[in-house]
């Protein structure tokens, strides 16, 4: 199996075809993490988005933060870039005609809420104004096309970024089908979700890149696997179709001979 990976080696050999730059929803040059852990700053509850609450850096990696809501669990840590237009300094939310809320699953007593504010700020290391960067535009349309490569978020596992493969486009969603494993992983996105990233970016921006799994090494082995039966329905699609069944007109998916499964042995 894989010891190292780089691009480079990877698509030696393969129709290298890496999703350009424009695809994305990301910074050309990727900003740098001015964040300290720690700090604290406002973001939105991602299991409830109308919601601004308070929030701490309790980890970094590149250009993203891994962020706690203060008054939740520790099991519901989230992570962000530092041009997310989920996070703003403290006070954004006042200043905006806003009220800071208690995350959903908040610990205490709703009535608590106001003093725990208070004490949760009294003192704490605030995430300085210059730290957030401005968050990049969103391309004009769906540019992807089936077999492009790209790093990945996965969701599953969401400090991981791994190698991944356009496995279907329908309008504006497209597939993100990871390279090597098995479909669990893999999930229907918009192409403007900031999970995902040009091929080199985790490189260039110092991020832990996971290497492609080894679907395809040894039961599998010889055996030509089809993204297309990985394939899953994107929301809104026919209820009817299971995950399972080939999707629907006008979905693309690619073809056999372009999956991401390979023999590495
Ligand atoms: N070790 C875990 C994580 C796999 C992550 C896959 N990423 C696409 C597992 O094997 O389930």
């Amino acid at each position: 199996p894989f010891v190292s990976f780089t691009w480079d080696e990877y698509l030696k050999g393969k129709d290298a075809n890496p999703a350009p730059q424009a695809c994305f929803k990301q910074a050309p040059v990727p900003p740098p993490n001015d964040f300290t852990l720690h700090s604290k700053l406002e973001a939105l509850d991602p299991r409830n988005i109308t919601s601004t609450c308070i929030a701490t850096i309790v980890g970094l990696q590149g250009p993203r933060l891994r962020l706690r809501l203060d008054g939740s669990d520790n099991k519901n840590d989230f992570w962000r870039l530092v041009d997310s237009g989920d996070i703003k300094p403290i006070g954004w939310c006042e200043e905006n005609g806003g009220m800071l809320q208690p995350p959903l699953g908040f610990r205490m007593n709703a009535s608590s809420w106001p003093m725990f504010l208070l004490r949760t700020l009294n003192n704490a290391k605030i995430a300085p104004e210059l730290a957030f960067k401005k968050e990049p535009p969103t391309p004009p349309e769906n540019l992807f096309k089936v077999g492009m490569k790209l790093e990945a978020i996965d969701r599953k596992n969401p400090h991981l970024i791994c190698p991944a493969t356009i496995g279907g486009i329908r309008d504006n969603m497209i597939f993100i089908s990871f390279d090597g494993w098995r479909g669990v992983f893999d999930y229907w996105c918009e192409f403007d979700s900031r999970d995902i990233f040009p091929v080199g970016w985790a490189a260039s921006t110092g991020h832990y890149l996971q290497l492609p799994g080894n679907k395809g090494t040894s039961s599998t082995r010889g055996r030509k696997s089809s993204a297309a039966s990985t394939v899953s329905q994107p929301p809104g699609a026919t209820p009817s179709a299971s995950a399972s069944s080939p999707p629907v007109s006008p979905m693309t998916v690619e073809s056999g001979d372009q999956s991401p499964a390979y023999d590495n042995e």
